[in-house]
């Protein structure tokens, strides 16, 4: 199962995943060892109809003269291509122009959707597909002549329509057995990140976000695409704990609490009809203060124990400069209500409910004040993992188009910076996030706290994520 990630040819076509080089033969961390819905999704779509595909992987090989060779003889490359894999696969794309000179190159994902203007401007790149692609992959790819240079797809109108990945097409693990046993990876499963325990299968419910935080608005580059059925994905993770053995789950949805009648059927059927594993999931502070019984329910009886909120700030005035929809009162409500369910499930003996808790730092116009907010705000969780970045302008993000216009974004197409200790935006006093991170206004924070429960509940727990 482990060793080279190189698999005997088979096929005139390759599907290269993208990430960083060694990612996946010495990870500095687990998320980088995350297998691509997308590429999975794709891959099964066209083995079933019979196109066949090889896999190379970037993440798979420390240098790019390993993964040259890995490219001679292909016809074609075939590539999934997000913003802050844009640089690997640009580079990818013209050394298997280089190695094959007639051979074609075929990309989509996210970066081809919100950013073609990059993706056309690479001459090595034959075609760009903008949108969803499970119903054009199989005939661009069986007659690419057929197709102009930038193919506008539609995708499927329900997540029903699409198949249950074949997971043993994703890469696997390339560092040998010492990664094998660092990270207990049992692969196709994915290995444990500190939410759960391994093996983890990651799967997606629903695809869409309707709100529209100007750092993000999925909603205007994603289109809208039914839920997958609650049955369906029961009868996934059954399948796959048949099959290879569930420690935990990642719902991976960008906004899983969503949707009041296909989450009270997950509540009715999730803890009856699977082993009932603890998941990870993504919600919203005014939802949950919108639906607190359901909330309730959903952390009791199905065993959501990490929970992903986006609060992002302790400050309405970020809030409402970010479009989040979301109070401070709805992030203290939120907060308050995961404390006390934590405390009831921890009188009884259970395990309680992690925050897994998003906050941005260093969004334009953040006052320090504002900051110090975001930073008393975190330390009124009382179980916590905190997920802090610098904010970045992502293209497709309405905030992040305009930076970009701007000329402010320091996020480059030569290097789409995606580290949390990364500059991203000019004008920001990164330098003031750094010493915030280290503690050096902790006084300050927690004066402001005076009075407060739980005052220091967080001391000592920040860290970067
Ligand atoms: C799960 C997820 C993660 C997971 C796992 C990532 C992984 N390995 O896939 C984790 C938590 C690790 C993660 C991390 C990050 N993520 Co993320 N993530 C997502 C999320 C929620 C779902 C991705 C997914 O599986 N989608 C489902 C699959 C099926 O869709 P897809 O891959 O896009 O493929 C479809 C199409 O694009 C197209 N397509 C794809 N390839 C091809 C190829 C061809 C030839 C064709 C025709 C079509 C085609 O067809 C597919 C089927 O419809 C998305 C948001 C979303 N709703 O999609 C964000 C998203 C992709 N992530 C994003 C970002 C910014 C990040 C981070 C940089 C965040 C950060 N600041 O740290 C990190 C970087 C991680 C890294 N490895 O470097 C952004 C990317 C923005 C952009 N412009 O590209 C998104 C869009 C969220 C957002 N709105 O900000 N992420
Ligand atoms: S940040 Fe979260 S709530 Fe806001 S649009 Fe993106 S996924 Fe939806």
């Amino acid at each position: 199962m482990f060793g080279s990630s190189r698999q005997r040819r088979q096929s005139r076509i390759l599907w290269l995943d993208l990430g960083d080089l060694g990612d996946l033969v010495n990870p500095g961390g687990p998320h980088e060892q995350w297998q691509d819905h997308g590429l999975g999704l794709l891959r099964t779509i066209l083995h079933q109809n019979g196109v066949m595909t090889d896999l190379a992987s970037t993440r798979a090989v420390t240098s790019w003269d390993q993964l040259a060779p890995q490219m001679r003889d292909y016809d074609m490359l075939i590539m999934n291509v997000r913003s802050y894999t844009f640089p690997p696969a640009r580079k990818a794309a013209e050394l298997f122009k280089q190695i094959n000179p007639n051979g074609l190159v075929i990309t989509g994902g996210m970066h081809a959707t919100v950013a073609r203007d990059e993706m056309e401007a690479i001459a090595a790149i034959d075609k760009v597909c903008v949108g969803p692609g499970e119903k054009t992959i199989v005939d661009l790819v069986r007659d690419p002549g057929a197709f102009p240079r930038v193919v506008m797809a539609e995708g499927a109108k329900s997540m029903a329509e699409w198949p249950m990945i074949d997971r043993e097409l994703w890469p696997k693990p390339a560092g040998g057995w010492r990664m094998q046993r660092r990270w207990k990876w049992r692969w196709p499963l994915e290995p444990e990140c500190g939410w759960g325990p391994g093996p983890v299968a990651t799967i997606l419910t629903s695809r869409v976000c309707p709100w529209q935080c100007v750092f993000c608005n999925e909603n205007s580059y994603i289109p809208n695409m039914g839920r997958k059925p609650v049955d369906a994905v029961i009868d996934e993770l059954n399948y796959l704990d048949r099959k290879y053995g569930v420690g935990s789950v990642v719902i991976h949805d960008s906004m899983f609490f969503q949707n009041p009648t296909w989450l009270k059927e997950w509540i009715e059927k999730y803890p009856r009809q699977t082993k009932r594993w603890t998941y990870w999931a993504a919600g919203r502070a005014d939802t949950v203060r919108q639906w607190p019984d359901l909330f309730e329910a959903l952390v009791k009886e199905t065993n959501w124990r990490t929970i992903s909120i986006g609060f992002e700030s302790g400050s309405d005035r970020i809030l409402k400069l970010l479009n989040k929809e979301c109070s401070e009162e709805d992030n203290y409500f939120t907060i308050n209500l995961v404390n006390r369910i934590g405390d009831e499930l921890v009188a009884k003996g259970e395990k309680p409910p992690v925050f897994w808790s998003n906050i941005m730092v260093g969004i334009p116009g953040e006052t320090h004040e504002d900051a110090f907010k975001t930073m008393r705000m975190l330390k009124q969780m009382k179980r916590v993992l905190p997920s802090i970045s610098f904010y970045a302008p992502y293209p497709g993000s309405a905030l992040g188009y305009q930076l970009i216009a701007e000329g402010k974004s320091l996020m480059s197409k030569d290097n789409y910076h995606r580290f949390p200790d990364d500059e991203k935006v000019k004008g920001v006093d990164y330098q003031f996030y750094r010493d915030l991170l280290k503690g050096k206004y902790d006084a300050e924070i927690n004066r402001g706290l005076a009075g407060a429960a739980g005052a220091d509940l967080y001391q000592g727990v920040l860290t970067k994520a």
